[in-house]
């Protein structure tokens, strides 16, 4: 296992604990609704938002605790409630997920739907969370939770303006990248902005870790694209659809360029971040 392998598995299993603790008490919860909840969070994603966050915190001098790996939870929890409610039959109406059944698939819509729910509000109770307030501070929580519901708002016009770019005649480039910025860019933004603000970096410092952030995550949607070709739903309008796949790989490489670039600011030790955005995107 190299550097960034064994980075990504040590991260990633932190993570699986921390949200394991997080849904292990049954009494508050309803038992098929948990079953619902644990089913999506535990069905093989790649943690990649908690690895950004981690990385980011880690890069901007945060150090010593558990407690980053609660917010790096609360991050994934959203993640989780967005591709379970864009799987829903009135979104995207898919079946399968990661190679499984999607949660409305096994466990029926409405089940579905409450799991979601249930992630959006676990996600602030775990950020609020006094242990994590101690650590770091009121201040730097309620900065990190304003990033966290701003992104999550984000992603909802993101969906909205997906969902009306399939029925319009009127897109353009503009158009279709400021849909990605909010759709997938702006939780990867999240990532790099929490990261650096429990870090008690400095707004520059941390705008510019948002900046790469929204950067990278605007490649992993033009690349998510480019893996989607063959999935043949022609009404689904993506950049790849209306640009092809050499202009959507130029645009790729434009925004990893931009983010490479301020990554480097940060200096020799962004190296694992680096590596993980360029191993996600050029793989
Ligand atoms: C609020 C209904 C609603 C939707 C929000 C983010 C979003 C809009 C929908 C998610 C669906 C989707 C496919 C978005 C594109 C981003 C993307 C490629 C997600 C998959 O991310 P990975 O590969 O997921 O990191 P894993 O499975 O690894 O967790």
């Amino acid at each position: 296992m190299n550097g960034l392998e064994g980075k990504i598995k040590d991260i990633s299993d932190r993570v699986n604990r921390t949200l394991e603790s997080c849904f292990s008490q049954t009494e508050a919860t309803d038992a098929n609704l948990l079953e619902a909840i644990q089913y999506s969070m535990f069905s093989g994603g790649k943690r990649l938002r908690p690895c950004v966050l981690v990385m980011f915190y880690e890069l901007c001098g945060g150090g010593g605790t558990g407690e980053i790996y609660k917010a790096a939870c609360a991050l994934e929890m959203i993640h989780t409630y967005s591709l379970i409610h864009d799987d829903l039959p009135c979104m995207d109406n898919d079946e399968m997920r990661r190679g499984k059944k999607c949660a409305h698939v096994v466990y029926g819509e409405d089940m579905a739907l409450l799991a979601g729910d249930a992630l959006i509000t676990r996600a602030f109770e775990l950020l609020f969370g006094k242990s994590v307030i101690e650590k770091f501070g009121y201040k730097a929580v309620l900065d990190a939770a304003k990033v966290l519901s701003a992104s999550a708002g984000a992603m909802v016009s993101g969906q909205a303006m997906d969902i009306r770019m399939d029925k319009s005649s009127f897109i353009n480039k503009e158009l279709l990248l400021d849909m990605y910025s909010k759709k997938t860019g702006a939780l990867f933004r999240a990532a790099a902005e929490i990261g650096a603000i429990l870090s008690g970096a400095d707004s520059h410092k941390t705008d510019h870790a948002g900046v790469c952030g929204e950067y990278f995550g605007i490649a992993f949607q033009l690349y998510d694209d480019i893996k989607d070709i063959d999935q043949d739903d022609k009404n689904k309008v993506s950049y790849v659809s209306i640009y092809g796949e050499a202009k959507t790989k130029c645009e790729i490489g434009f925004y990893m360029s931009e983010a490479m670039k301020i990554l480097s600011e940060f200096g020799n030790n962004s190296k694992f971040l680096a590596e993980l955005m360029k191993a996600t995107i050029f793989n």
